[in-house]
Formats: C-alpha cells, structure tokens, sequence
C-alpha cells in the first residue's frame, strides 16, 4: 500500500481509495446530504470509549427508569463496531424540525390548551430520516462501485438502536453538548433530530467545535420538574418526555402538577436557551404542525375516542404511546387547569364509559379532586394555574425568541 493509500477493512477485501479520492468522497458525501434535507453532515470515528464511565454511572444510578432498551444491549450503545460490523465511521446527521408559528408562549400561557412537543406535531421523523440515510448509502455504494470499489456496507440509525447519537454527533462536528444533554450549534440551535449512517469507509474525519455554554445555567434553573440533576446529566424518571411519552404507567403524584398543560414531551429547556434565538425553521413541511395539534383544545382532545386519536395521529410520533397513555396525560393537564365546572363534568362523564382502564381512572380521579379543590379555594383567593417557573419561561420566549412565540 502506498503512503497515498487507505486499504478498506478486511470485510471489504481488494479495493483501495486513495485519501484524495476519499476526501473528494467526503465532500461528495456532504453535498447528498444537502440535497437530501439534511442541513448537517459530519464525519467521525467510532471510538467513544471515554464515554462508557458516564454511559455505565448514568445507568448504575437508575436514571433510564423503565426504559429497559437503555440498559439491554450493555456497551455495545457506545461501540458502534460491535453493533455493525466492519463498520469504521460513522457519517452523522441532523434534520431541523421546528415548525413556522411554533406559538411557544402563547401555547404555554393557556392552560386550557395542551402543549405538544414541537418535534411530534408533524409526520413520525423515524422513518423519514431513514429513508433519506439509506439514500445517502446508496449513492456512496454506486460512487464507490464506478471506483471499482466492491462492498460498501452501510447501515442507518435514527434513535432506535443502542447507539449514543449525542457524543457521536459532537464528535463529528455538529454542535457542542448542552447541559441540557442535547447538542446544539451557534447556527442552529437544538432543534433537531440526529440520525447516523454507520459505514466501512476510512473517510476523513470532521473536526469537533468548541463548548459555548459557558457560564449558563438557563435550562438547568427552569427545568419544571428539576430533572437536570446536574451539568450534561438528565434524569429521565423526572423529565416530562420520559413522564409523558415513555413511561407506561402511573405518573407519581409529585409530578403531575408540576406538568402543567404539557401533554406530550417538553420544550423548556430549549425554550430558555440563548443559543435557539438564530435557530432555523425546517424545510421539512412533513414536520409541520397538523391543524387538529394546533393549540389544541384540552377538552377537545381529551374527547377523542381511540378511533379518532388512532386516525387523527396516523403517521405520527404521538400514535406510539396509543390512547391509553394521551388519556393519561391529558386527564392531568385538566387537572392542572384552572376550575371550571365543563372539565369536571368532562372527566365525570369520561370516567363512566365502559371501556376506561384503571390507570386513566386513577388520573382522572386525581384531576378531579384538583378542579375540586381550586373552585373551592376561588372564593377565597384565586389560584394562577402557572408556576412561576412556566411564567418565567413564558417571559423568556418572548424576549429571547420572539419569531417562535
Ligand atoms: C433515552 C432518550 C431520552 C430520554 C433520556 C434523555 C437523556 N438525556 O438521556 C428522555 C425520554 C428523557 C428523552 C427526552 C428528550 N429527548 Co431524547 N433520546 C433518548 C435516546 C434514545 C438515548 C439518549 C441516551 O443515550 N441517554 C443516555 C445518556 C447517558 O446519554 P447522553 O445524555 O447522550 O450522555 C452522554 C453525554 O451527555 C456525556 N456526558 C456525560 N457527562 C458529561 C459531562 C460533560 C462535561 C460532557 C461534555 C458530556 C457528558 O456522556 C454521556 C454518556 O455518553 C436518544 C437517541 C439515541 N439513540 O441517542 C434520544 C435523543 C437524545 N432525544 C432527543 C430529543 C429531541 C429529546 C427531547 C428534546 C424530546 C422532547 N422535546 O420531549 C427531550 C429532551 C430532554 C433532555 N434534556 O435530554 C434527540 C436529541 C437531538 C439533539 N439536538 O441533541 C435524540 C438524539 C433523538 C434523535 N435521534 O434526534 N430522550
Ligand atoms: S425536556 Fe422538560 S422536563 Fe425534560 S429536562 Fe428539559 S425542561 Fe426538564
Ligand atoms: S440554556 Fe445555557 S447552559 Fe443550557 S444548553 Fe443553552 S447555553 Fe447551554
């Protein structure tokens, strides 16, 4: 092998790039990608070897909850060779998926309606990434194959296997960990999902870029439920998107009112964040909120039967956690709202039909005796339905991102 030469693994036996032909590739590689919709791409090793200590000590302190996923598959979420291989890099992507009038606050200062996730309003990003990947795959093999290069083997990943996306993303270049634990870029923002092409290529390697944090700490003070437990460290037991989207149980009491009207996932974090004022809006009108997921009326949603949830979220995010759990979430959200006889009525009639399962009962029992509690202290003193934390985050929005709010 010449000094100008790179032999493929020993699964890709007979062919070699030269490093200026896999640079070219490199570059070749990034413009796909644009074409594709991705508005990121880059280049990294597979070794994440210095993340295993924390990887293990975040799983050791049983911050993954239910997500049993999370602790199954050991270290191989940290060592993408053992999980395909041959495979020697891995070409990471990120998609932007906020949505034009994203109406964060004026979505937030209503606790009538409920807040989705800005990732979830649209079509099921899984699947559409993946496509676009596996293109991206397809293209390196047909370049590789007019090289004379034979067995390009690729494999996509968008969330679903045991992989650390985050380090590998910050690896590769496309923004620094928050410590919020998402990554983020001073162009972009956070709003985005990552998704990873693993491949048997050596191609150059992109560079990371500098942490821009520094000295704050905005996400970490108005997270609602104190989930961030310390800097880069989340605890999923107490983050609302595990609360609402993963765990398929009983919410512990002590969270339901810190939930507010959030009935699917959880922006606050950021929604706070200084570096989300230049973040761009997707290209992606897939990604666009459906008109029934608009502000959407708590009572209205919560009267959805299973058929009409079913056919209203088809080919969404939101239909995986299936009726059950978004008649959970939103019988807390109407627990949170201000008192009004038209919710307890609401709840009263839902928790008579035949076919509510315990878990829902139990919610809605609990939210009952909330709107219960708030008419009787109206006369009192009237209760603001906000937090302060929500209210300062409402503030935040406005001044810090006002196109989105
Ligand atoms: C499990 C999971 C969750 C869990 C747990 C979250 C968590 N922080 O781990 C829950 C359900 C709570 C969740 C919530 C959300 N998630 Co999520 N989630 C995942 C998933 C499947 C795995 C994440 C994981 O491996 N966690 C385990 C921990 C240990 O890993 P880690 O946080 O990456 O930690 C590493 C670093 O932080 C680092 N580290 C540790 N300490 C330190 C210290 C320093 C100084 C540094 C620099 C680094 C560092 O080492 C750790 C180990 O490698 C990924 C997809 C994937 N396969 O990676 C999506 C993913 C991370 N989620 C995503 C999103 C969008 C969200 C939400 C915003 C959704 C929402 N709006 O509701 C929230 C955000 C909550 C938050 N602040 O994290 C995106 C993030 C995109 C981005 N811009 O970064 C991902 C990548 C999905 C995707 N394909 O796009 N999620
Ligand atoms: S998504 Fe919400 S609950 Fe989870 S860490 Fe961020 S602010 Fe906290
Ligand atoms: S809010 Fe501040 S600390 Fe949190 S990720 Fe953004 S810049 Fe970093």
């Amino acid at each position: 092998m010449s000094e100008s030469t790179v032999s493929l693994m020993p699964q890709m036996p007979h062919s070699v790039l030269s490093v200026n032909q896999l640079a070219k590739l490199a570059r070749q590689i990034k413009q796909w990608g644009k074409e594709l919709g991705f508005a990121h791409i880059g280049i990294t090793d597979v070794d994440l070897s210095e993340h295993e200590a924390d990887l293990q000590a975040w799983l050791d302190k049983g911050y993954h909850g239910d997500m049993g996923y999370m602790a199954n598959h050991g270290m191989m979420r940290a060592r993408p060779a053992e999980l395909h291989p041959g495979c020697i890099r891995v070409i990471s992507a990120r998609m932007d998926y906020l949505p034009p009038d994203a109406g964060f606050a004026s979505n937030l200062t209503d606790p009538n309606l409920g807040y989705i996730s800005r990732y979830a309003g649209g079509r099921d990003y899984h699947k559409l990434m993946r496509q676009r990947l596996k293109k991206l795959g397809e293209k390196i093999d047909v370049y590789c194959k007019e090289l004379d290069v034979d067995h390009t083997d690729f494999r996509p990943f968008v969330d679903s296997a045991p992989i650390l996306e985050r380090p590998l993303a910050e690896k590769a270049g496309l923004g620094w960990t928050g410590k919020h634990s998402l990554i983020l870029h001073p162009d972009a923002g956070s709003w985005f999902f990552l998704g990873e092409l693993l491949i048997n290529l050596p191609l150059p390697t992109d560079i990371p870029i500098a942490e821009g944090c520094n000295t704050c700490v905005a996400c970490i003070k108005s997270c609602p439920t104190d989930a961030i437990v310390a800097p880069y460290v989340v605890d999923a037991r107490r983050c609302i998107s595990y609360l609402t989207i993963e765990l398929q149980t009983a919410i512990p009491e002590e969270f339901r009112p810190l939930i507010g009207n959030r009935i699917y996932g959880c922006d606050d974090c950021q929604l706070v964040c200084p570096v989300n004022a230049k973040a761009p809006l997707t290209k992606e009108t897939d990604f666009y909120t459906r008109p029934t997921l608009l502000q959407p009326d708590l009572l209205s949603l919560f009267s959805w039967s299973e058929k009409t949830f079913l056919s209203l979220t088809e080919g969404s995010a939101i239909r995986r956690i299936g009726h059950t759990l978004w008649l959970r979430n939103i019988a807390v959200a109407l627990g949170n709202a201000p008192a009004n006889l038209n919710i307890i009525e609401a709840l009263q009639q839902k928790a008579l039909e035949a076919d509510i399962g315990e878990l829902v009962l139990e919610h809605i029992e609990w939210a009952i005796k909330q709107q219960q509690a708030k008419l009787a202290a109206q006369d009192i003193h009237p209760i603001t339905p906000l937090s302060r934390k929500t209210q300062r985050v409402i503030r935040s929005i406005q001044k810090g991102l006002p196109r989105d709010a």
